[in-house]
């Protein structure tokens, strides 16, 4: 097994804070084992490693078992999407969703909602609406279900693939588009008031190249949106590769271009046509990349198994149809486990005891930190009580929080209290659970400080 030195292993660490040093603050440097699954790989500079989940295969052990092992972030490959949500107007259908949604919070995971607004998989009432009526329809779409999720989901797109392919540069003609330009913002506005919480996605496909007109035009409506306030946090390249469409040799420049915004990107949905050493090496290129963009906080896989690929003929992902890791897992793995010039990860962990019960809880941090910015994912751990909530201290000194998730937050800078959102107050002892934010500045100096309720 490889060493590598940007490897935090925080579960002994924990361990070693004990009773007698309640109270008590560590910083970690410590290096260990290269980790084996692309979670735990990505997790080691902060990031995620997801994959799309059909509902209807989350009965096949081969299928949910990769996923569970694999996998800390999901998003339905088609059942968030407006024909399944909202099959009829205002009647409102979340059975697969709900899944999907379920399955991965059980096992601990995150959650990306795919997809608010699309001019395609609209139900057959919306697709033949135009006008106030088809921009009060959407618009009550994006609120409904962002409302019905609100504080379950990671990031949404909420607008998906509204540029056009090809040189022109502009938006994609659809009955959308033609209830005004400002249908995108709107949407966007709609989404932030219903779950502040989440991060907040465009995402589009042929806008891996920098030098194409619709990765300039996807750009250049970001800048728009952050120059005039419209809420906006990520950016999402799908990267469906194949020999028409190749990784291209700007890509980290268009990665960091985005980022460059100050925005998150995210590679969303990624496959790449293929088999052995070539597909391994560009699989290989696209994880580098990201890790090497600070604020590229996560890679999705539109699949698990090539045979699970809406390209299932062009062999595109990780495993093959039998469930065993290809080439191409292997090299990403590999190039997790190297990391990247990215953000360095420092964990620190705090001890308190307090509230009911003798347990309390165990806060720790795990800061990314970069110029001018970091992201701080913070773990409850419950001691040898349940939680049935909890609270943690942070002090913030010389940064800036601009967005958090899964957990309540007093304030953005100074001294800041996080406390349990509905769905993280019990925590069984001896477990964990998670909750992040991200911020100008700098994150140095939380010092958390974890109260049990
Ligand atoms: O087309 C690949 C992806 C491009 N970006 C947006 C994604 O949402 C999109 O995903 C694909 C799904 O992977 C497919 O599974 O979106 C397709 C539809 O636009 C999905 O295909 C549909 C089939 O067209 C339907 O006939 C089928 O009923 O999948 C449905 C459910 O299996």
């Amino acid at each position: 097994m490889k060493l590598t030195s940007r490897s935090v292993s925080l579960i002994p660490l924990v361990a070693t804070v004990s009773a007698a040093v309640l109270g008590a603050s560590l910083i970690v440097t410590a290096t260990a084992n290269a980790a084996t699954t692309l979670g735990a790989a990505a997790a080691q500079s902060g990031r995620y490693f997801g994959t799309a989940v059909a509902a209807n295969k989350l009965g096949d052990s081969t299928y949910t078992g990769i996923l569970n092992r694999e996998f800390d972030m999901v998003t339905a490959e088609n059942e968030m999407k407006m024909d399944a949500t909202e099959p009829n107007q205002n009647q409102f259908s979340y059975g697969n969703a709900d899944r999907i949604v379920n399955q991965a919070r059980n096992q601990g995971k995150r959650v990306r909602g795919h997809a608010l607004a699309w001019h395609s998989q609209q139900p057959g009432w919306m697709q033949n609406m135009s006008g106030t009526a088809l921009r009060n329809a959407m618009l009550n779409h994006v609120t409904q279900v962002a409302t019905y999720y609100r504080g379950k989901i990671y990031a949404w797109d909420v607008v998906n693939e509204a540029f056009a392919d090809g040189s022109g540069g502009g938006r994609r003609d659809s009955n959308l588009q033609r209830t005004g330009n400002d249908w995108i913002e709107a949407a966007f506005r709609a989404a932030r008031a219903a779950d502040p919480g989440a991060k907040l996605c465009y995402n589009d496909y042929n806008t891996d190249d920098w030098s194409h007109a619709k990765t300039q035009a996807v750009y250049r409506m970001v800048q728009d949106f952050k120059s005039r306030g419209v809420p906006i946090d990520c950016v999402g390249l799908q990267s469906h590769f194949n020999s028409n469409s190749p990784v291209p040799s700007n890509y980290q420049t268009t990665l960091q271009n985005f980022a460059n915004l100050g925005v998150d990107v995210q590679i969303t949905e990624l496959d790449i046509e293929g088999s052995g050493s070539t597909q391994a090496q560009n699989y290989q290129r696209v994880t580098q990349a990201c890790l090497a963009v600070a604020r590229c906080t996560g890679i999705t896989v539109w699949g698990i198994r090539d045979t699970d690929s809406w390209r299932a003929s062009g062999t595109p992902l990780l495993f093959d149809g039998s469930g065993a890791k290809k080439a191409a897992y292997n090299s990403v793995l590999d190039a997790l486990n190297a990391g990247g010039p990215g953000p360095t990860t420092t964990t620190t962990t705090t001890t308190t005891s307090n509230g009911p019960g003798p347990g309390g809880c165990t806060a720790s941090v795990s800061l990314n930190q970069w110029n001018g910015g970091f992201v701080a994912t913070v773990k409850v751990t419950a001691g040898s009580s349940a939680l049935r909530g909890w609270s943690v201290a942070t002090t913030l000194s010389n940064g800036t929080v601009t967005g958090s998730w899964s957990a309540n937050r007093s304030g953005t800078s100074g001294a800041i209290t996080w406390s349990n959102v509905d769905y993280n107050a019990n925590v069984p002892a001896g477990q964990s659970t998670e909750f992040g934010f991200q911020g100008n500045g700098s994150g140095a100096g939380l010092n958390p400080a974890c109260t049990a309720s």
